[in-house]
């Protein structure tokens, strides 16, 4: 048997983690062969139903799960962490804006970055789930600054999942036979679900579909919007799907991406990828390899593609203003 790997969950009791936490433990995204420790962070006032959560856990018999860690304080949760999953933020309140929402939640960031900084194993992987998802993650990696920046991602694969689909509808084909879709930019609305790179059983997708206007006037706002669309359904944002996208993300950073696809990834511009501002946590097609993460460099932005690059890039760096007193 391997030895068990150290997997913190933030916001633990939440919804989002509640589907998240028994597929952690059944193996399915570490492996069967491989014994996991979760080591389970929330505020105060949810310890009570974390506490039901760990019973729960421990009623799943999982014989992966050898031990649980249950606590409210950031500098125990990360202690000796190979995985951190920033999944708590507080939700964003009715009329609340964007603009105080991540204020809000900014300050929650600095301390679990700090903690992954000063207490995490070496080999911590860090994915921030939490809205705005992107703009918290350069905050965390701002406040570890001895952690490499390549450790450091955000969640875009659930809008990555959610434009596999659209398109595989569309064309009546399965969802595994779409690769290569793009999700560039911000985790909000203002992100470019982008198809002209998409393969839909190894041919061009544009040309496949070859409906412009579905494309420009029917996939792109519904991809765009599906959160919203979720919340109004459901009344509460995607949590099963979120998991799911999760255990995209997980699997494809430990075990690699398949070859001839990639997946979607908000990562730490560096100067040069594709003329984005150098250090904003921006979405990109994304390669892994033995652990490792690499943009996927040299695709072409057309016309239509590039101005809806800019609104996204701009948007992140509003909101790197708004929290410049928070990047330590
Ligand atoms: P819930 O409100 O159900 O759960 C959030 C949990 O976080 C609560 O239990 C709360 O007590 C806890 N929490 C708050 N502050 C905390 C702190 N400082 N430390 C530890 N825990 C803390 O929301 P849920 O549905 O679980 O969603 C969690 C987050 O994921 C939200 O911000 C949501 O917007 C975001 N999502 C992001 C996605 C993405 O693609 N990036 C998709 C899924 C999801 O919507």
């Amino acid at each position: 048997m391997k030895s068990p790997i150290r997997v913190t969950v933030t916001g633990a009791a939440g919804q989002l983690a509640y589907s998240l936490l028994f597929r952690l433990a059944a193996g399915d995204v570490f492996g069967p062969d491989q014994p996991i420790i979760l080591q389970m962070l929330e505020i105060l006032p949810a310890m009570q139903a974390l506490r039901g959560v760990a019973l729960e856990l421990e009623d799943g018999a999982f014989p992966l799960l050898v031990d649980m860690e249950l606590t409210d304080d950031p500098d125990e949760a990360f202690t000796d962490a190979n995985f951190a999953l920033l999944i708590g933020a507080k939700p964003r309140g009715p009329g609340q804006k964007r603009g105080d929402l991540i204020r809000e939640n900014g300050p929650i960031f600095i301390w679990q970055g700090r903690a992954i900084n000063n207490h995490a194993a070496d080999d911590v992987r860090v994915i921030v789930v939490g809205n705005p998802a992107n703009t918290n993650c350069l905050i965390a990696m701002a406040n570890a600054p001895d952690v490499p920046k390549e450790r450091f991602t955000s969640l875009s694969m659930l809008d990555h999942n959610r434009a596999r689909n659209l398109v595989a509808d569309k064309a009546g084909v399965h969802v595994s036979d779409v690769t290569r879709v793009c999700i560039w930019g911000n985790h909000s609305e203002t992100q470019v679900p982008d198809l002209s790179h998409a393969r839909l059983c190894g041919q061009p997708a544009l040309e496949v579909i070859n409906d412009p206007k579905w494309v420009r006037f029917q996939f792109m706002p519904t991809a765009q919007n599906r959160g919203r669309t979720i919340i109004d359904a459901r009344g509460h944002s995607a949590a099963a799907s979120g998991a799911q996208a999760i255990v995209d993300h997980l699997c494809a950073w430990v075990a690699g991406t398949p070859d001839n696809d990639w997946i979607s990834m908000g990562v730490a511009s560096e100067l040069g990828d594709y003329g984005i501002p150098e250090g904003l946590i921006f979405s990109y097609p994304v390669t892994c390899s033995n652990g490792t993460t690499q943009v996927v460099n040299g695709l072409e932005h057309n016309d239509e593609i590039k101005p809806l690059i800019r609104a996204t890039t701009e948007e992140l760096e509003r909101e790197r203003h708004i929290v410049q007193d928070l990047l330590f």
